[in-house]
């Protein structure tokens, strides 16, 4: 059906964790949130669930290392679909010894490696920087935790710092742009979420 809109129908915080074992049980696809420290993470769920106080901005960015989980049901075309987000703070945090980071990749990595709920990584990338290291590392990092069955969606953000021309090449390779004072750009992640996991 052409112009679907979806409607968030609710959203809410399920739970912050340290380790994999206090995790939540399966019960949702889930949608694993990505990125540097200060990319927009926070920002992103918030927007996509339609609530600006659920993931909170840190003050301290990457200092918490909790992964935190969200709940939201959405409706697109009178089905309802239950979707499940987790924040990845902390990646790649540079202000911590690299033997504190290691451990926190581990962490990480033995947690995406058993986690078989999630059925999409979202990968944000700041669209001013598309070329960092550490993003190079992520991208890596996802590609060794990737199933047969989830996929990888790369997503620019703070599109709205972009130029105009600079915005257009973007687009121009297929590339995902976002960014907070754009609504239809969130719309549009929002029906490439549900494309991705549900072919809808
Ligand atoms: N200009 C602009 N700033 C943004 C956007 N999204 C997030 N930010 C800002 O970037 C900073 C980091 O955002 P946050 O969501 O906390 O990033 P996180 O560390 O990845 O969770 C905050 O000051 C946000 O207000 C955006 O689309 N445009
Ligand atoms: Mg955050």
């Amino acid at each position: 059906m052409q112009n679907s809109q979806v409607c968030v129908l609710s959203s809410s915080f399920v739970k912050s964790i340290e380790h994999k074992s206090q995790a939540p049980s399966v019960l949702y696809s889930e949608i694993a949130i990505l990125g540097r420290s200060n990319v927009g993470k926070s920002s992103i769920i918030n927007l996509l669930l339609n609530n600006k106080n659920l993931a909170k901005s840190s003050s301290t960015p990457g200092k918490t290392r909790l992964i935190n989980f969200f709940l939201s049901s959405w409706r697109l075309d009178g089905v309802v679909y239950d979707l499940r987000f987790i924040d990845f703070p902390g990646f790649g945090y540079a202000k911590v010894s690299k033997e504190e980071r290691n451990m926190w990749d581990r962490n990480l990595s033995a947690f995406l490696k058993v986690r078989d709920s999630i059925k999409l990584f979202i990968h944000l990338i700041d669209s001013r920087h598309t070329n960092l290291v550490i993003d190079n590392e992520i991208k890596n990092f996802l590609n060794s935790v990737l199933r047969s069955d989830s996929k990888i969606l790369s997503v620019f953000t703070k599109s709205d710092k972009l130029t105009k021309n600079d915005l257009t090449k973007l687009k121009q390779n297929n590339c995902l742009c976002v960014s907070h004072n754009d609504k239809q750009s969130i719309e549009s992640l929002r029906l490439m979420i549900l494309n991705s996991l549900y072919g809808v």
